[in-house]
């Protein structure tokens, strides 16, 4: 039940292409994938650092959340998302134990994730993403 690993750190950046090109001239990392997700007003920056992933966060839209929280508080880490084997039983589980959820049912992410957010009142001031990759799992990944 409990989640695996951390699947990823989402950081929040003003400018994609300029923080892209910071994590690969500061670490040699290799940017792997850049996808927009529409419905998060999002576009997105991934690396590999094991088995967890560093991705990176400009906003479509000022009113969108990442434009909210950079307005607020500015650049910086936005969320952490824990890998789980079954979303559904990981939300009934937190809703059960009185967890603030912001998503009541999974929806797809990027990387074509099933994902669902955690209010970071209930979460130490935290936003935490749960994720599933339930097409990894379907290719025997
Ligand atoms: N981490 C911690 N606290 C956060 C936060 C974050 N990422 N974003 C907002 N907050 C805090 C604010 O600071 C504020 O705190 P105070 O009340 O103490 O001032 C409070 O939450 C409310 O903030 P707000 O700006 O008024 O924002 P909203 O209530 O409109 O929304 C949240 C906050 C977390 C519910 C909203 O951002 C949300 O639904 N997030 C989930 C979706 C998301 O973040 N998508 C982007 C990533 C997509 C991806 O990874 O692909």
């Amino acid at each position: 039940m409990e989640p695996t690993h951390i699947e990823h750190i989402g950081i929040a950046v003003s400018d994609l292409e300029a923080s892209i090109e910071i994590y690969e001239q500061t670490f040699g990392l290799k940017c792997y994938k850049i996808e927009e997700v529409k419905d998060q007003k999002v576009r997105t920056a991934f690396f590999r650092i094991g088995e967890t992933k560093i991705e990176l966060l400009e906003s479509t839209d000022s009113e969108g959340p990442v434009g909210k929280f950079i307005k607020k508080r500015g650049e910086g880490i936005h969320h952490i998302a824990f890998a789980v084997k079954n979303i559904e039983k990981q939300l009934q589980y937190a809703e059960e134990n009185g967890v603030i959820l912001i998503d009541k049912a999974a929806r797809k992410g990027a990387e074509n994730l099933d994902i669902a957010f955690i209010h970071p009142k209930s979460t130490s001031g935290v936003l935490i993403e749960i994720c599933e990759d339930k097409k990894g799992k379907q290719a025997g990944s």
